[in-house]
């Protein structure tokens, strides 16, 4: 045996190892063949042999094994030493790259909040049902619960449908002023020319002293934004209803294809709707234990916003990484 151990250990290369491998545990193999012996054997001395087989079995295994990872690292590193690259060559290809137009729309949104003094807070993509739902006032029997637009886990876990949970944790974890903002992906079972399962969003919070924040104040904030992300356009705020913001309002701007007068883009209405908004309902205070406070918020998507500055008719095209498109936003 000492041969087998010995050849083992000075095995050099991953081929070797494993010929040696199969001479010791293949079918024919050496093992193989003291195992059959056993059947002459008397029935004391069975046992006894069979035990120090089985320990000899268990010992080779061992050091093949222990052997084997010895080689691939040293074959991987090998590897690695004769593909390694000289980034500072020249290189005859004048290939640019260019930022996802979804990127580069979520950056210019980020620049706008942080140059306002919000924070940007993060959270996981895996939420529960308390910080998805419970904690911002949809009820139990809220459509948006239900299986047919939310992708669930077991034990009521869940991908989060919009980013406010991050806003519940943030306000669970901080004492009032709060000011921020939670940029990041989203997911809701859905998949046509103007929804895909998974697409991003920022929304956004401002909570103080009761009394301090206003509707006005949302109204201005949001207008300048828009402003600055579309330049000259008229903005009107409609009436609307979400369950975690009383009153709530949904924001359009002037049609930027058509400046207003009517056109497919728009439905010839004239106004494109950009964001939704609204002061915190009391229930999603009392969710989190803030008491006196007031409070807004807002919500859009990234990938509208990206459409209408880009042109971009159809939503999917922004996730299928086909070159033809990105290749126009160098
Ligand atoms: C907390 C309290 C209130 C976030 C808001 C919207 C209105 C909204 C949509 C825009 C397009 C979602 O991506 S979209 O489909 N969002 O209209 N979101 S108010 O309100 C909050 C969030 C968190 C604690």
């Amino acid at each position: 045996m000492k041969k087998w151990i010995e050849k083992i250990q000075n095995s050099i290369n991953l081929e070797e190892l494993e010929e040696i491998r199969v001479k010791i545990f293949g079918k024919k193999g050496i093992l193989a063949q003291e195992f059959k012996k056993l059947k002459n054997l008397s029935n004391e001395e069975k046992p006894k042999v069979a035990k120090e087989l089985n320990e000899l079995k268990n010992r080779l295994n061992g050091l093949i094994c222990t052997k084997k990872d010895e080689l691939q690292k040293k074959a991987l590193q090998e590897e690695l030493i004769k593909e390694n690259i000289d980034p500072s060559l020249y290189s005859p290809y004048n290939i640019k790259g260019a930022l996802h137009p979804v990127q580069d729309t979520m950056d210019r949104i980020v620049e706008y909040f942080i140059s306002m003094n919000f924070s940007i807070e993060n959270g996981p993509l895996i939420e529960d049902d308390f910080h998805n739902f419970e904690a911002l006032n949809l009820p139990k029997f809220h459509p948006a619960r239900d299986m047919q637009d939310t992708f669930y886990f077991k034990d009521e876990m869940l991908l989060r449908t919009h980013t406010s949970p991050v806003q519940i944790r943030t306000m669970l974890n901080n004492e009032p002023p709060i000011r921020m903002i939670s940029p990041g992906a989203v997911f809701r079972r859905d998949f046509d020319l103007t929804h895909t399962p998974m697409f991003h969003q920022v929304e956004g919070l401002l909570v103080d002293k009761k009394q301090r924040v206003s509707f006005a104040n949302l109204k201005f904030i949001l207008s300048d934004f828009l402003k600055y992300m579309f330049g000259d356009i008229d903005i009107r705020y409609r009436p609307s209803f979400f369950p975690f913001t009383e009153p709530s309002a949904e924001v359009d701007i002037s049609c930027i294809f058509c400046k207003g007068k009517g056109c497919r883009v728009c439905s010839h209405t004239g106004w494109l709707e950009v964001l939704g908004c609204g002061m915190v309902d009391p229930n999603v205070f009392k969710a989190v234990g803030y008491k006196d406070v007031s409070g807004y918020a807002f919500g859009l998507g990234v990938e509208r916003f990206a459409m209408l500055i880009h042109k971009i008719p159809d939503l999917r095209s922004l996730f299928e990484g086909d070159l033809r498109l990105l290749e126009q936003f160098r």
